[in-house]
């Protein structure tokens, strides 16, 4: 699996990553299907959006995969998906072991496998229908599917370790807590754990709870930081399994309107992502993760928000190894208020944001937590939905503060649910010319201080223009590249005079595909949102040049 370290040296792991076979069944209803007539005439690259491939772009329906592996001594086994798009249901030798719904996280299908050779088929659904609720297809973006991340095999003995979580509890005393949570059964067992040449050993009883927690000090390790992005390996050994994690010793808070790291208020500049590309689909290529962090590097950021799902975790290692500050968020779109006050909707969302906090919690370059982008924050109706999501996120993590982008700040009724206040707004492109930005942009300050947050960081989560790329010309009109360098340029530097606005996310790093819905296709040219500084082939455009300058100063 592509990371930028070993999760395991003694579990015994196949990376499953490669081509598999492949059969497009196009309206089949997956409860009718049989693994063993599916006629698997084609081949799929995993990770990969089959419909970002020519013979099937723009397909939507069931698609089938199938890979043989080898169990090379019988018992527990786990397949382990880094996401599928958007519903899957996996089957082992012909029978379903797992579902899941919901691309852009993490899941797991266990089973009792026999020694030899076994057959893999996942069924692929990217149809937009009851069995993934959080995808519509109106969003913003182009919903691809595929099994898009890595997949492996993993052998599980009696006893495995399931998560490890690592926070920092003591800056100054460099004291980190590590909780092993494991499934075995109650035994005397060895726990090693390692972690900056250091060594703790001991046997340990294990019981019911399925827990470990020890406090370790690491005196005199390096501390992470954007400018000084130190991290340490966590390496768990518990009995005859083991797992690894890397960290970063690192406290961030909410101090004086700042998001702050270690005690130091930053000022986050920085730009939103989507994992989307014309060839790879939603699929991202470890060659496209290195460029995209070099460009975010190369244009000054120290800040990316991951928008509007959770990052692949590739690119979050990296963002840890650059030191640039990320925004993880939970899918979302403007989904309406009748989803929001539906128990089934909210507990799927419940569920997608344990997902995303179970895989990025280590990562220390995840500084903010988010949900929910430009909902109804500014019905009553929704905010039931903002409680619970926020106080889910602040449960399982309370070492981070947590937002959502709101689209609608002058009427939002949840903004006393926020740490942090992002607001999304197009002053320049959606409403009134360039010139007009200035003055919205402090009206939303002075609006949030009113409102009874002036303590609270206030970022602008998006702000942008499109620009056709290559699309120049004198008057500098909207959709010209010039129009889009000069509303950036405008934004900057105002920003950059004044003090209560302390975050930026430019809409967008790179141009991406839009969705097939009729009423965004005819705001869309080419069919793809164009406010990239890039465009989709992360080739810059005028505004990247402008905004690299910028930023460097
Ligand atoms: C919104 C939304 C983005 C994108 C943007 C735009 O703010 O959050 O996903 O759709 O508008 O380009 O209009």
């Amino acid at each position: 699996m592509a990371r930028r370290f070993a999760r395991h040296e003694r579990r015994s792991v196949t990376d499953l990553d490669g081509v598999w076979d492949f059969a497009f069944l196009g309206d089949a209803d997956p409860d009718d299907v049989s693994a063993a007539t599916i006629a698997f005439e084609d081949a799929m690259a995993v990770p990969g959006s089959f419909d970002a491939t020519p013979a099937y772009a723009g397909k939507r329906g069931l698609a089938a995969y199938r890979t043989r592996v080898r169990v090379a001594e019988a018992g527990r086994h786990r397949l382990v998906f880094d996401a599928v798009h958007h519903w899957c249901r996996v089957l082992w030798n012909g029978e379903p072991i797992g579902e899941h719904a919901g691309g852009f996280t993490s899941f797991r299908a266990d089973v009792e496998a026999a020694e030899g050779f076994a057959e893999v088929v996942v069924l692929v659904d990217n149809r937009f229908n009851e069995r993934s609720p959080l995808h519509l297809e109106h969003f913003d973006w182009y919903h691809f599917g595929g099994i898009t991340r890595s997949v492996e095999l993993h052998r599980l003995n009696d006893l495995w370790i399931e998560r490890l979580r690592i926070t920092t509890e003591d800056l100054e005393a460099r004291r980190i807590n590590v909780v092993i949570d494991y499934q075995g059964p109650e035994q005397k067992v060895p726990l090693t754990i390692e972690c900056g040449g250091r060594t703790w050993e001991e046997a340990v009883d294990l019981d019911a709870s399925g827990r470990i927690e020890r406090t370790l000090e690491l005196p005199g390790a390096a501390l992470w930081s954007p400018s000084d992005p130190a991290l340490h390996l966590v390496e768990v050994r518990l009995g005859e399994d083991d797992m690894c994690e890397r960290v970063g010793l690192r406290q961030v808070t909410v101090e004086g309107g700042r998001v702050a790291v270690n005690g130091e208020p930053l000022t986050l500049w920085g730009v939103n992502r989507h994992e989307s590309h014309p060839n790879f689909g939603h699929a991202q290529p470890p060659a496209l993760l290195v460029s995209d962090v070099q460009q975010i590097r190369d244009l000054g950021c120290n800040f990316v928000r991951g928008s509007h799902y959770p990052q692949d975790p590739l690119f979050l290692d990296l963002c840890d190894e650059a030191g640039i500050c990320v925004w993880s968020e939970s899918i979302g779109w403007q989904y309406p208020v009748d989803l929001l006050t539906d128990p089934d909707f909210v507990d799927a969302q419940l569920e997608h944001v344990d997902e995303m906090v179970e895989a990025a919690a280590n990562h220390p370059s995840v500084v903010l937590w988010g949900v929910l982008n430009e909902c109804p924050s500014y019905k009553p109706a929704a905010r039931p939905a903002y409680e619970r999501l926020l106080g889910r996120i602040r449960e399982l993590d309370p070492t981070r503060p947590v937002t959502y982008a709101t689209l609608n700040v002058f009427e939002d009724v949840c903004l006393d649910l926020a740490d942090v206040i992002s607001v999304n707004c197009y002053p320049g492109w959606y409403i009134g010319g360039i010139e007009a930005i200035p003055a919205e942009l402090d009206r939303i300050a002075a609006h949030v201080d009113e409102a009874g947050h002036a303590d609270k960081p206030l970022i602008i989560s998006e702000i942008g223009a499109g620009a056709v790329p290559g699309w120049r010309d004198q008057h500098h009109g909207m959709w010209t590249e010039e129009y889009q360098a000069e509303l950036l340029e405008t934004v900057i530097g105002h920003l950059a005079g004044q003090d209560r606005i302390s975050g930026l996310g430019i809409w967008v790093l790179g141009d991406f595909r839009t969705t097939e819905a009729k009423h965004m296709l005819l705001t869309r040219p080419r069919g793809v949102n164009d406010k990239g500084i890039l465009d989709e082939y992360r080739r810059p455009k005028r505004a990247y040049g402008a905004v690299r300058r910028l930023f460097a100063g």
